[in-house]
């Protein structure tokens, strides 16, 4: 779609983490805040500063004692610590809060519409939404709203200083046919929808936000610092090549960071405008094509990439920073770090799952020392049934991972470690994938009957392997057989609790005594008739997973799901 064909907004919570301290004493409401982190250190980093006290020069990432000079009022929040490490929970509680407000608004709007899936709304971080209206707004007839409605919002334009006012006249007394003109009034719809939607938020949240209202990512993100605090900004496409030359390169979405200051310094310029200035063929000859045309087409205000559907977060992450002498430089150190984070994230993992009936499959843990600068290992996460391994598990995967062979020393000392569960499945997926590992797991047993069978008809020459017993050859695999006989006789809808709790310990005791009886074969040495041979690779692996299997209480788990329907073999 022509991108100003699309209707694309931003939300953003105005000084977030500070509102949120702000809603907790309300007597502090329009003083100068700011919210710092690690109390005992020359009044702690600030992380967040609202208009008040930003009118007095404060700034993000200032000192808490250098900001009290600018001004001797403020009042500074600290983040709450706990373990050495910052406590975040209260900002997510609510940035949660705020996205139930959005998500309610929008299915609201729609009901009243008698449509659905009008609204795309993507959460791009912990306090801003990319909203695509455009299907919602074409849904409804072309109609200009009240100016004093708009203005009520507090609803400011973009264009030349060109008021909402005189702009508004020109829809007015012409015609709108055009189709640029139509365009500008889908704006003006959009803003309607915005602003209704940011008064839920304050009346359902006593938070403020700012929004910019625009054709794509990059424009509606602009647009939506222009006017901050409590504002909401209309950014038409004919205003951009005017505002783009006082738009710093460095403050367009994703030209923040390296990318931004590589463009400057290698084409000697400092504004967007001067970047479409500069000739596609000049462009690639500095970057690849794909990145010379992407380039190119935001320095003309174009932005294609999609808001796409996603309501929560893509990762679960918290981190560390360990500065100077407090430098990670013994395992044992890292192994503490590494579970005091995962304790943190499991509880949000486990948290997240309830909420979100979701669970992560891969584990990314992040490093940086001074002599490999960034690093990072993935860990899958062994989901099984719905549910994840105990944190020490996770916990020891990645201390495996990180370290080959134990260190007491580590030469080139961790300055930062972070953990993020990612690669999200639906719980009911993942039981699906686990129902499908289980019956692969027993073709597999099946085949091992059949190995072991075969083995009995025309018996080994060679003496050498080691051997083992292998279980009762039947034709089918006793523990698949014992499984669908307890599932098949599992009579427990019908049966009152105490009645329950005593045939699932006799089920469960029937399977362990087997697997029981199983794991004691298949791990002792003697000279029956019936062998496997222990060196066969396939045999190798049934044995691992079969111990695996024993080690995460697989077959309780089994059990469980079989008595209550969620799992069927
Ligand atoms: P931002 O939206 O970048 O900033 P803000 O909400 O404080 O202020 P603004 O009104 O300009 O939008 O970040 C949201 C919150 O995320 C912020 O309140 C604190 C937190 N944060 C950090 O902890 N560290 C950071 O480096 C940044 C940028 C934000
Ligand atoms: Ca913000
Ligand atoms: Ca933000």
């Amino acid at each position: 779609m022509a991108d100003r064909n699309r209707i694309v907004v931003l939300i953003d919570m105005d000084c977030f983490y500070v509102q949120c301290e702000q809603r907790l004493e309300s007597d502090k409401w329009l003083k100068p805040c700011v919210v710092a982190q690690y109390n005992n250190w020359q009044g702690g980093g600030i992380i967040a500063v609202n208009y008040e006290a930003r009118a007095y020069g404060i700034k993000r990432g200032m000192m808490g004692d250098q900001a009290k000079k600018l001004c001797p009022e403020l009042h500074i929040f600290r983040v709450p610590d706990e373990n050495g490490k910052a406590k975040l929970d209260k900002y997510r509680d609510a940035s949660a809060e705020v996205f139930q407000v959005i998500s309610d608004f929008i299915e609201e709007q729609e009901k009243s519409m008698d449509l659905n899936n009008l609204v795309i709304l993507e959460r791009a971080s912990v306090d801003e939404a990319f909203l695509d209206l455009t299907k919602l707004i074409d849904a409804k007839p072309l109609m200009l709203p009240e100016l004093e409605d708009l203005t009520n919002f507090n609803t400011k334009l973009e264009f030349n200083n060109q008021s909402l006012n005189d702009w508004f006249d020109q829809f007015e007394h012409h015609n709108i046919d055009n189709r640029q003109q139509q365009d500008n009034i889908r704006l003006i719809m959009a803003s309607m929808f915005v602003g209704q939607l940011r008064q839920q938020i304050f009346e359902q949240t006593e938070f403020k936000c700012s929004a910019g209202i625009s054709h794509n990512k990059m424009l509606s993100k602009l647009a939506c610092g222009l006017n901050k605090p409590n504002a909401q900004t209309i950014l038409p496409m004919i205003a951009v090549s005017s505002l783009f030359k006082r738009i710093d390169i460095g403050d367009v979405r994703l030209l923040g960071g390296k990318l931004g200051n590589q463009i400057k310094t290698i084409f000697n310029i400092q504004t967007m405008y001067q970047l479409s200035q500069v000739n596609r063929f000049t462009l690639n000859e500095k970057f690849d094509n794909k990145t010379a045309e992407w380039l190119n087409d935001l320095a003309n205000g174009l932005d294609n990439e999609p808001v796409s559907d996603r309501r929560l977060t893509k990762s679960i992450g918290c981190g560390k920073n360990f500065r100077g002498k407090m430098a990670l430089c013994k395992q044992s150190d890292v192994n503490q770090w590494i579970n005091s984070l995962l304790k943190e994230l499991y509880e949000r993992m486990m948290k997240d799952k309830e909420m979100n009936q979701r669970l992560a499959r891969l584990m990314i843990v992040g490093y940086y020392t001074a002599g490999k600068g960034h690093c990072h290992r993935s860990i899958p996460i062994d989901i099984t049934l719905g549910d994840y391994p105990p944190a020490e598990r996770i916990a020891s995967d990645i201390m495996r991972q990180l370290f080959s062979k134990p260190l007491i020393i580590i030469q080139d000392p961790i300055q930062n470690l972070s953990l993020a569960a990612t690669k999200f499945l639906d719980t009911t997926k993942a039981i699906m994938d686990s129902t499908a590992k289980i019956e692969k797991f027993f073709q597999k047993i099946d085949r091992i009957t059949f190995i072991g069978q075969q083995q009995q008809q025309q018996p080994k020459s060679s003496k050498n392997h080691s051997t083992i017993n292998q279980p009762p050859i039947q034709s089918k695999s006793p523990i698949k057989k014992s499984i669908q006989m307890v599932g098949k006789k599992s009579p427990m809808k019908n049966k009152s609790n105490n009645n329950n709790k005593s045939s699932t310990t006799v089920q469960s005791n029937t399977l362990d005594r087997y697997l029981q009886q199983y794991q004691r074969q298949s791990t002792s040495k003697t000279n029956n008739d019936d062998k496997i041979d222990l060196n066969d690779p396939h045999v190798r692996q049934i044995n691992r997973e079969m111990n695996q299997l024993l080690d995460s209480f697989f077959f309780s788990k089994i059990l469980c799901m079989l008595e209550n329907g969620t799992l069927k073999i």
